[in-house]
């Protein structure tokens, strides 16, 4: 009798949390109704099934108790109880899986007039690629990313040259636009997901994987890496902005360079403003490149050691071992990070290949961080 009781005591908690839970989806801003529904059918199904194996099993305890004198009996063969579940079974999967089918082959048919976005993951930052004035993408090749064509463009591609490039995890969109999201990783399996779109995929090293969606709701959305992706995964976050404005949505665009104009040299400027302008691309770097997902500018010891007061301390090592913190030493802890890995933390860093230019910028950028 007891167990009976607290079959029943789980099964009505169950259904409880269900209905009076607060961390239920967010809102949809999207065109992928289609998607809650199958989750919603899903819980149904799954909800009921759950709910009439504990009843049952209440049930049974309660029904074939011991009681003196009674014996159960052997029965190894019942043809029609198993025609029975073996039926239902098979009708609850089809029933689960049949709607994720169809859920699945939208996800996979972009309308004609959908704009090609790419998005370029690493650890721990995202990026961005419009296609620009001929709506079209250009090549790009993994052999070509270095560090001053960090999307691996192939110069010589004319429907790249006006790509624009977005760095600094924020994406702006226009609502009721529809959009195709091609997927690429530099580094490791990372996730592309914004919850309020109910929209997700993989990013593969190697290939490049899509979905497409309709933002339906002007706001600012999370864009959350859904694959964990290595000790900065929590970190790997972005921001995907709804605008109804086309002025607006344009405007932002003019904010960024296209491939063309990033493969320009910069001009030369007075000699006092080039310090500025060398922490001032140092800053920029270290926000666009994901370096301040992991190393704070207050104090905080984070993924790794902190930028305040970095320069010229004395950093002690894993090896026993301390190092001042000088230029050489800030380069080779960016270029190569496990040869000097500081106390207290994981040799985790990726190493970024930096020019020399782009080097000096986030050492004189670091210098400033007292
Ligand atoms: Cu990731």
């Amino acid at each position: 009798m007891h167990v009976a009781i607290i079959l029943l005591i789980v099964t009505i908690g169950t259904v409880l949390f269900h209905v009076l839970s607060p961390w239920w989806m967010a809102p949809i801003a999207s065109n992928w109704h289609f998607i809650d529904t199958t989750i919603i059918l899903t819980f149904w199904i799954t909800g009921l099934v759950f709910i009439a194996i504990l009843l049952f099993m209440a049930y049974c305890a309660v029904r074939y108790r011991h009681r003196e004198g009674r014996r159960a009996a052997y029965e190894p063969e019942n043809k029609k109880l198993e025609i029975w579940l073996t039926a239902g079974t098979s009708l609850g999967v089809v029933a689960l899986l049949t709607p994720g089918l169809f859920a699945w082959s939208q996800f996979n048919t972009p309308p004609d007039d959908a704009l090609e976005v790419e998005v370029l993951g690493e650890q721990w930052s995202w990026s961005f690629r419009h296609p620009g004035e001929d709506g079209a993408l250009g090549m790009a090749s993994t052999h070509r990313i270095n560090s001053g064509n960090p999307f691996g463009l192939d110069p010589d591609d004319s429907a790249g040259q006006d790509d624009i490039l977005i760095h600094g995890n924020e994406l702006y969109v226009l609502a009721d636009q529809p959009v195709k999201f091609l997927l690429r990783s530099k580094d490791v399996i990372h996730n592309f997901k914004v919850p309020q779109f109910r929209a997700k995929l993989d990013m593969v090293p190697g290939m490049v994987t899509s979905f497409w969606v309709v933002p339906t709701r002007v706001g600012e959305y999370d864009i959350l890496c859904a694959e964990l992706c290595g000790v900065g995964h929590y970190a790997m976050r972005g921001r995907i902005v709804v605008v109804e404005d086309e002025d607006e949505y344009i405007a932002w665009l003019q904010t960024h360079q296209t491939f063309a104009d990033s493969m320009e040299p910069a001009e030369p400027t007075e000699p006092v403003e080039l310090e500025d302008q060398l922490v001032a691309e140092g800053q920029r770097l270290a926000e666009e490149r994901g370096c301040l997902a992991c190393h704070s500018l207050d104090g905080r010891a984070g993924v790794g050691p902190t930028w305040k007061g970095l320069f010229e301390s004395t950093v002690a090592l894993v090896d026993g071992s301390t190092v001042v913190a000088d230029e050489d030493y800030l380069k080779e802890s960016i270029l190569e990070p496990s040869a000097k890995v500081t106390e207290g933390f994981q040799p985790i860093m990726p190493a970024f290949d930096f020019s020399d230019e782009q080097l000096d910028a986030v050492i004189a950028y670091i210098k400033t961080l007292e």
